[in-house]
């Protein structure tokens, strides 16, 4: 009884003074562990005689139980108070550059051109639509006025998929598709993946487009021009002018090509030392896009959602996205947009 009462006050001690709970385990092994005084006694209770079991076996039952309280209320402390530690030392600052740095990539910069155009025609009241790239002859040459034997379905140099199936030349398509489900009045943007059957520093088989449509009542061509003006300035600066030239094509009538001024000269062609400006050959101005006021003949098709183009009218324009982000970041040959050398594509 007298060593029970012995080991019970050396435990006590040596675990309150424990500083760590791997020191703790080792106490619970040493005093309570199968080898321990503790454990040996109890087993050897019935070595006893009878009438010293029942005390000795109560004591050495108190003292386990004393001891795996105090062990397990030091180990929680113990714990507690390492996990606070570690906390604190292992506080990270989040606001720390990765190790190594990690490289960060960034948009292509026809995507990046395309959001750009995107968000100054969400500015001026548009919406943005896509379509699918692989369409059917219907909405990529009959909708928009040109008739089965129409010479541009063979100029635009076509890749047929089937005989009524074509990938798409321009995404004007998706502008008919959006009148056929939506009455007017329609203000939509298109951008989206084109093919032509073409390859040189100016053309690639597959291009990029962002066509615009506007119908409503009363829109004339000053609404046309007005609006070009305001992308033309958010694009290429706020100094820019437009110029409306004449043109053809059979889905507008009229037809007009549209040119900004020049942002290399200023406009005037010759560059500060007095030499011709090579960007716009001089002339002081610089083709953007085609454009026009669409053709009755297009409402026609569409008519079953209450376009008339005796009560709407509208503009529609169409525009290369590759070739914008050419002219605005100084990108010499088309064809480097997509052959994918990082040394490129890390310069935007
Ligand atoms: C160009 C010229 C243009 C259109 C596209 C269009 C669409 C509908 C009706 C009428 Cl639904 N027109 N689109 C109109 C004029 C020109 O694109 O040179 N694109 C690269």
């Amino acid at each position: 009884m007298a060593d029970l009462q012995a080991l019970r006050e050396e435990a006590e001690s040596a675990i309150a003074s424990a500083s760590s709970a791997g020191e703790l385990e080792e106490l619970r092994v040493r005093y309570l562990g199968r080898k321990s005084l503790l454990t040996q006694t109890l087993r050897g209770i019935g070595e006893l005689p009878a009438e010293e079991r029942g005390p000795v076996g109560k004591t050495a039952n108190a003292v386990r139980v004393a001891l795996e309280e105090l062990l397990g209320r030091r180990t929680e402390e113990l714990e507690a108070g390492e996990l606070d530690a570690k906390l604190a030392q292992d506080r990270i600052d989040v606001t720390l550059p990765g190790h190594p740095p990690s490289p960060a990539g960034h948009l292509h910069l026809v995507t990046h051109t395309r959001r750009e155009m995107e968000d100054i025609f969400i500015g001026l009241g548009f919406n943005v639509v896509e379509g699918p790239e692989v369409e059917f002859d219907h909405y990529n040459f009959t909708t928009l006025n040109i008739p089965p034997n129409h010479p541009a379905r063979a100029l635009q140099d076509t890749f047929y998929l089937s005989p009524d199936v074509v990938l798409r030349t321009h995404t004007s398509p998706m502008q008919t598709r959006s009148m056929e489900i939506q009455p007017p009045p329609i203000y939509i943007v298109v951008p989206g993946r084109v093919y032509r059957r073409d390859s040189d520093a100016s053309h690639t088989p597959m291009f990029h487009q962002l066509e615009g449509l506007a119908v409503d009542e009363d829109i004339t061509l000053a609404d046309l021009r007005g609006i070009l003006l305001e992308f033309a300035r958010a694009m290429f600066g706020a100094e820019r002018e437009v110029r409306l030239r004449s043109g053809y094509f059979p889905f507008t009538e009229p037809s007009v090509e549209v040119d900004i001024s020049c942002f290399n000269c200023g406009g005037s062609g010759y560059l500060r030392d007095g030499s011709r400006d090579s960007l716009c050959k001089g002339s002081g101005w610089i083709e953007i896009l085609g454009s026009g006021m669409v053709d009755p003949n297009v409402y026609g098709f569409v008519s079953d959602m209450g376009y008339d183009a005796e009560r709407v009218s509208g503009f529609a324009f169409g525009m290369g996205i590759d070739r914008i982000a050419m002219l605005k970041y100084g990108v010499p040959d088309l064809r480097m947009m997509f052959e994918n050398d990082m040394r490129f594509l890390e310069q935007f």
